[in-house]
């Protein structure tokens, strides 16, 4: 079923955990993003995400999962300024994925991803119209009664980036996360088909807090963040040590690029006093 997986995304959002955030139950496509105010980062602030901006690592980014080569590319933009950003192409075959991604989970290098199969309209076949392509960061320690500014870079059509709440450390493997994936790998190495029937959960809910920023809707780079909503990831759940961003297109079918991930301290402005 098309735009299930934002569906399920909101669903769990607003249903399974705390969530800063009550996001309305909405099909379709993610709404755009709102440009972050200038100056929102001041200078100097510390940016929390290593390897924010892409620029180091070998075969694949540095802080990241791996890219795949047929979803997923570390590539030089077309703008110097940008430097290496992560591109997404959606409009893939969500079957040639899970194909591919099960090699990926094993070890396989994005050099050697296969040829992208062609997608016929209307599309609802390909990851755009399924699953979506997430993109996880590793974990990153927040602290207590903190809050923190998201602010990501955005060429493309409207995104949906989130930032992920645990209690502990856990597994950064490919895909250790997203419990669709995880399925058909179950169902790979024990000869059955995976249940694809059923409103399946897209993310494994190890987690315990998450939020959601609206990013993109551009032709050209700009700058998202959600105005005036820092991100609070201990208000709720005072338990969440650590956060792990997930950059998350899914449709329109088409190509995204994103870059300068920022994660920075928020100082709360000193309010007038109330009685
Ligand atoms: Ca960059």
């Amino acid at each position: 079923m098309i735009f299930r997986t934002a569906a399920v995304l909101l669903a769990g959002a607003t249903a399974v955990m705390a969530a800063d955030e009550k996001a309305p139950l909405r099909p379709g496509a993610p709404r755009p993003g709102e440009e972050a105010p200038r100056g929102l980062n001041k200078p100097g602030a510390r940016n929390l995400v290593p390897n924010g901006d892409f620029e180091t690592g070998t075969g694949s980014p540095g802080g990241w999962q791996a890219v795949d080569g047929l979803s997923t590319f570390w590539a030089r933009d077309d703008d110097p300024a940008h430097g290496k950003v992560i591109r997404f192409d959606t409009d893939v075959l969500q079957s040639q994925a899970y194909d591919w991604w099960a090699k990926i989970a094993s070890g396989a290098s994005a050099a050697d991803a296969p040829r992208k199969q062609p997608t016929v309209e209307p599309k609802y076949d390909t990851l755009a119209g399924l699953d979506g392509v997430w993109f996880w960061s590793d974990f990153i320690p927040v602290e207590k009664g903190k809050s923190y500014w998201l602010t990501v870079d955005v060429k493309g059509p409207p995104i949906l980036v989130w930032l992920v709440g645990y209690p502990e450390k856990a597994s950064t493997s490919f895909g250790a996360d997203a419990a669709a994936f995880q399925e058909v790998l179950a169902g790979r190495r024990s000869g059955r088909a995976p249940d694809t029937s059923r409103k399946r959960e897209v993310f494994v809910h190890n987690y315990v807090w998450k939020g959601q920023l609206a990013a993109g809707g551009s032709t050209g780079w700009k700058t998202y963040s959600r105005r005036g909503k820092p991100f609070r990831p201990t208000s709720v759940t005072p338990h969440v040590r650590y956060v792990r961003v997930m950059i998350y297109p899914f449709w329109p079918p088409g190509a995204y690029s994103v870059d300068n991930v920022r994660l920075t301290e928020y100082e709360e402005p000193a309010g007038p006093v109330s009685k």
